[in-house]
Order: C-alpha cells, then sequence, then structure tokens
C-alpha cells in the first residue's frame, strides 16, 4: 500500500517535471528571436518577458485550481456513481457547513487578491522602469486604419512600419512612445516586445519598449476601432545601428525627384493625392494619410494588408476597398494610363 504511494507520487513528480522541462524548452525555442505571426510565448523584449513569466505563474495558479476542482469532481462522479441495490438509500443530507463555506469563500479571496498584485506590481515596475542613458522617442498616432510614427528628435514622419535599433547588452536601448489617436480607441500590441496600450482621443498614453533580437517583430491594433480594424497591422523593425543609421539617414531626405516620371508627379498634385499625402520637397502636404516621402522603404502598403509590390499598388490605386474594404481612402475613378504613371512615381519615392 505504502509502496503503492510512493511509487504514484514519483510517477506524479516525473510528469510535473517533465511538462515543466518541455515548458521551459518551449521557452528557450521560442526566445531566440522574432516569430512571423504575433506571440506572447517568445518574449524578445525586457517588459514582455516579465508579462510573460507572469503569466506562467497565473497559468501555474489556474492550472492548479483547475487539477484539483477537475480531480475532485472525477473522484466524486466515479465515487458516488448509481450502483445496483442503491434504490433504497438515500445520500447524506447535509444543510450547510460555516467551516467549509468559509474556506471556499476565503482561499478563492487570497488567490485573487495574489493574483491581482504581482498583476499591479509587475504594471507599476514595467511603468516606473529607470530610464537607460540611450532611448528614442516616437510619437504614435493611430489612425482608422493605419499607423502614423513620428520621430520627433529626427525629424521623420513614416506609417506603420516602425524602425527601433536592436538593444544590446553592451548598448541598452529603449524606445519611448508616446501614443495618441487621431480619431476612436486603438491599441498598439507588439507582443514580442511589451503589452498593450490604449491610443485614446484626447489623451496621452505613454509606454517603452527594447527588442533583444535584430529582426521584424509583428503585431495589430488590439482594440476593436470600426469596419477594417481587422487589416491595422503592425510590424516593428529592430535594426543593427548600422542598419538603424542608415534608415535614419535616408528616411531625413526630401522625396526622390526624377525627371523620368514627371508624367506621375504633376498627375499627384493635380488629383487630390496631396490633399491627404504628403510627400517631402513637393506641394504635397496632406495629413489624412500616410506620408509617401519614402514610400519604398516600406515592405507593405495599407497597414499590412498588402505587399509594397507595382501589382498591388496599382490595385490600391484603382479601388482602396478591393485591397482593404472600409479602408478610407477613396476610389478616384483613374484610366489604367494614370495608374501607371502614378505607380511608376510612386515606385522612385525610395
Ligand atoms: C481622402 C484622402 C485621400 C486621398 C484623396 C488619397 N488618399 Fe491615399 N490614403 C489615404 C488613407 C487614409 C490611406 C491609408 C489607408 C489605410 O491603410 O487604411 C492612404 C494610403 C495610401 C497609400 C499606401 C501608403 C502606405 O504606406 O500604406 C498610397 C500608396 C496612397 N494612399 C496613394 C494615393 C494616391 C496615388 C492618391 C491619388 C490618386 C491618393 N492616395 C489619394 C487617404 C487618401
Ligand atoms: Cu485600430
Amino acid at each position: 500500500m505504502n509502496a503503492d504511494r510512493s511509487t504514484s507520487r514519483r510517477s506524479y513528480l516525473c510528469r510535473t517535471l517533465v511538462l515543466l522541462a518541455a515548458t521551459f524548452a518551449a521557452h528557450a525555442a521560442f526566445a531566440e528571436g522574432p516569430q512571423s505571426t504575433p506571440s506572447i510565448f517568445a518574449p524578445a523584449g525586457t517588459p514582455a518577458a516579465s508579462i510573460f513569466d507572469l503569466s506562467l505563474f497565473v497559468i501555474a495558479i489556474t492550472g492548479g485550481i483547475f487539477v484539483v476542482v477537475a480531480g475532485l469532481l472525477t473522484y466524486a462522479i466515479v465515487r458516488y456513481r448509481h450502483k445496483k441495490g442503491d434504490e433504497k438509500s438515500e445520500p447524506a443530507q447535509v444543510y450547510g457547513s460555516t467551516q467549509i463555506e468559509l474556506a471556499w469563500t476565503v482561499v478563492p479571496v487570497l488567490i485573487v487578491v495574489v493574483l491581482f498584485l504581482t498583476t499591479a506590481r509587475l504594471i507599476f515596475a514595467i511603468q516606473d522602469a529607470p530610464r537607460p542613458k540611450k532611448t528614442l522617442d516616437v510619437t504614435v498616432i493611430g489612425h482608422q486604419f493605419w499607423w502614423e510614427f513620428h520621430y520627433p528628435k529626427l525629424g521623420i514622419v513614416t506609417a506603420n512600419e516602425l524602425h527601433i535599433p536592436v538593444s544590446s547588452n553592451q548598448q541598452p536601448q529603449a524606445v519611448f512612445l508616446k501614443l495618441y489617436s487621431a480619431d476612436v480607441d486603438h491599441s498598439f500590441w507588439v507582443p514580442q516586445l511589451a503589452g498593450k496600450t490604449d491610443l485614446i482621443p484626447n489623451n496621452e498614453n505613454v509606454m517603452w519598449m527594447d527588442a533583444k533580437h535584430p529582426g521584424l517583430y509583428v503585431g495589430q491594433c488590439a482594440q476593436f476601432c470600426g469596419v477594417e480594424h481587422a487589416k491595422m497591422l503592425l510590424r516593428v523593425y529592430a535594426d543593427t545601428p548600422e542598419e538603424f543609421a542608415a534608415w535614419v539617414k535616408n528616411q531625413q531626405q526630401a522625396a526622390v525627384v526624377d525627371p523620368q516620371v514627371e508624367a506621375g508627379r504633376e498627375l499627384f498634385a493635380r488629383q487630390s493625392c496631396m490633399n491627404c499625402h504628403t510627400i517631402k520637397g513637393t506641394p504635397a502636404t496632406g495629413h489624412y494619410g500616410p506620408d509617401l516621402t519614402h514610400l519604398m522603404s516600406r515592405e507593405t502598403i495599407a497597414a499590412g494588408a498588402a505587399p509594397n509590390t507595382p501589382a498591388a499598388m496599382k490595385e490600391w490605386i484603382r479601388d482602396p476597398d478591393s485591397v482593404k474594404p472600409g479602408a478610407l481612402m477613396p476610389a478616384m475613378h483613374l484610366t489604367d494610363g494614370q495608374i501607371d504613371q502614378l505607380v511608376a512615381y510612386l515606385e522612385t519615392l525610395h
């Protein structure tokens, strides 16, 4: 009997250890760099890593509760199931027990308090983290259904694809974001780097993040903001210091002026494109849509709804709604020839 019990206890311990090891192996396998889909299981930044650790703690506690409750339930179902010859007898009738009721009230309250305190402590720890010496400031403005990024100290404006320098032990680097909205609530979420933060009209929110491995981190708007919310994707590129410096240098230039695409440039100014889009160094200074000065430095268009290829661009200009239903750029009813000229022009904006 005793021997039996200790073997089962040992096999239970074994299984728990295997499970834990598997969790950590998965963690380690994931932890190396960016994933192709948003993932909370592969933290690559300081805030994301502490959130991941907290979520393991929460899963352990709630998993423990699940095992106890499901175990007792299974035991009760099996042990007290209907048996032949039982028809006459009645189970013991219990009318209230102060002890049991106290236990199942106090214990859950304590558990909830522990979860609440650990979560609140982590939120404040992340928010109040000391600022490292090297920081990058970025202002993020949420729009239906795209992201506007300003780098106030660098004089850069871009959209949907955020470039940040990678953070290493030798050169720790953090990015501080100020978040605003031009219309409705949005939420900035790149799960491998940091937690969610909402962008709220007439309100400033702040958050910070760092990226420990170079590469592309994907995310998305995490707050329903209208018809095209699902295609309001986010891309954060963690560049090596050299890549980042080159990117900054290019973004600071005015738009390329290529005489070969004069027709397209004129068309852009004549159609109302320029009322909604800025192209630095040209009369186009609209702010309703993304800055197109360095459009070709982006890998996607329309907040990740399509790849940045000439074909997708043509389709986008012909009928934005067919690429991204509900997009707030109108179809301009242009001829194929005009669209070709416009795209030829846009393709020069490196
Ligand atoms: C009424 C304002 C408006 C006008 C006019 C307009 N656009 Fe747009 N444009 C937008 C908005 C808003 C977006 C972002 C849509 C989204 O991603 O949901 C956009 C996105 C784009 C993009 C993708 C940019 C990126 O980085 O994702 C291109 C390219 C573009 N417009 C080109 C044009 C051209 C060319 C014209 C003229 C034929 C034009 N737009 C006219 C509002 C406008
Ligand atoms: Cu949104």
